[in-house]
């Protein structure tokens, strides 16, 4: 029995890579993988399981057993109404995303930090093709997720600014690039290894969204650069909508970092709701400027989304 790390795969067929770096086609044996029911998909890009090799097969085996994941990160999948494993075991999110073409979706960008901050995951806000026109908006929310310790960095997988910084904030880690159809990841993976060439493509000219061009994750390794470790990168399949699945609705607050500070300070105590109390800190906070109006405005539709189970904007 040896362990071995998953690559990509789709139903049952997984490739994994073996100590030796060859790798394996390998199904899973029985129903072993009791620990990861309840999602539409048993293993992600970054698991690691044990596999016995086909002694007839060098390319073949069947994996046993899966070690437990440090975390992962996951979207709603709406046809299997289950949430779906992107990747697992990160030391890094980078959410992509892009000034314009698609445009702009902070209230996404709020959404991914939080599930990367519930698991644990350092997240890393990559803005990409920074060649187009960034306008005032864009800067100010910009400014305000640095203002929160988030990271941010602009990038051109076009032109290539900003890849050196982002290749020394990969190196060394196993990374997953995720955000919605058309931002870009594919491309920057190209730019980062040309011999990659994945396939990426324009946005439709109808409605300007991604056309979901990668439609499975894979984790690639990036040769290391000169002074730089080798990077591990999961390409993911655009998002159309993320989707908290494990958060309630009364404890949202508790992952927005400027509101959690606050709460139990209002002259409601636990009991507000922080919607129109009178003596509420965290409405206090927004008039004052110290929470973005954006930023409530995301607390405020995730947690409608998370309480009533309908989906918002
Ligand atoms: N202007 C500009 N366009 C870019 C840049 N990076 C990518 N694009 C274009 O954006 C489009 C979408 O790129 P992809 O790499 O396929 O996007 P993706 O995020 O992988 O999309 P999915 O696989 O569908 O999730 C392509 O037409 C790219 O040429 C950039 O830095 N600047
Ligand atoms: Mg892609
Ligand atoms: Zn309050």
């Amino acid at each position: 029995m040896s362990e071995g790390l998953v690559l990509g795969g789709t139903n049952n067929l997984f490739e994994i890579e073996t100590e030796d770096g060859s790798v394996r086609l390998c199904g899973i044996k029985g129903k072993i993988l009791r620990d990861v029911e309840g999602y539409y998909n048993p293993l992600a890009p970054g698991d690691r399981v044990a596999y016995e090799g086909d002694p007839m097969d060098p390319e073949r085996g069947l994996i046993l057993s899966l070690v437990p994941r440090r975390n992962h990160f996951v979207r709603w999948n709406q046809k299997g109404k289950a949430p779906q494993m992107l990747a697992a075991n990160l030391d890094l999110v980078a959410i992509v995303t892009t000034p314009d073409e698609p445009p702009f979706r902070p209230r996404f960008v709020d959404r991914a930090l939080i599930q990367a901050d519930a698991e644990h995951i350092e997240p890393l806000i990559l803005v990409n093709k920074c060649d187009l026109e960034c306008d005032a908006d864009v800067l100010d929310r910009l400014s305000d997720w640095e203002r929160l310790g988030y990271r941010t960095l602009q990038v051109s997988a076009r032109t290539g600014e900003g890849l050196d910084k982002l290749s020394a904030i990969l190196s060394g880690k196993l990374s997953a690039f995720v955000g919605q159809s058309g931002v870009g990841k594919s491309s920057l993976l190209n730019a980062l290894d040309e011999r990659l060439a994945l396939r990426t493509a324009g946005l439709s000219e109808k409605f300007g969204r991604g056309t979901h061009t990668t439609t499975k994750g894979i984790l690639f390794h990036l040769p290391a650069r000169s002074g730089e470790e080798c990077a591990s990168i999961v390409d993911t399949p655009g998002v159309r909508r993320f989707v908290l699945h494990d958060i309630e609705a009364k404890d949202l607050a508790l992952y927005f970092r400027e509101m959690e500070p606050l709460i139990g300070s209002c002259s409601w105590g636990l009991s507000c709701s922080h919607l129109h109390e009178p003596g509420c800190k965290i409405l206090e906070a927004v008039y004052a400027g110290v929470i973005h109006e954006e930023r409530y405005e995301s607390w405020q539709r995730i947690r409608e989304e998370l309480e009533t189970g309908r989906l918002a904007d």
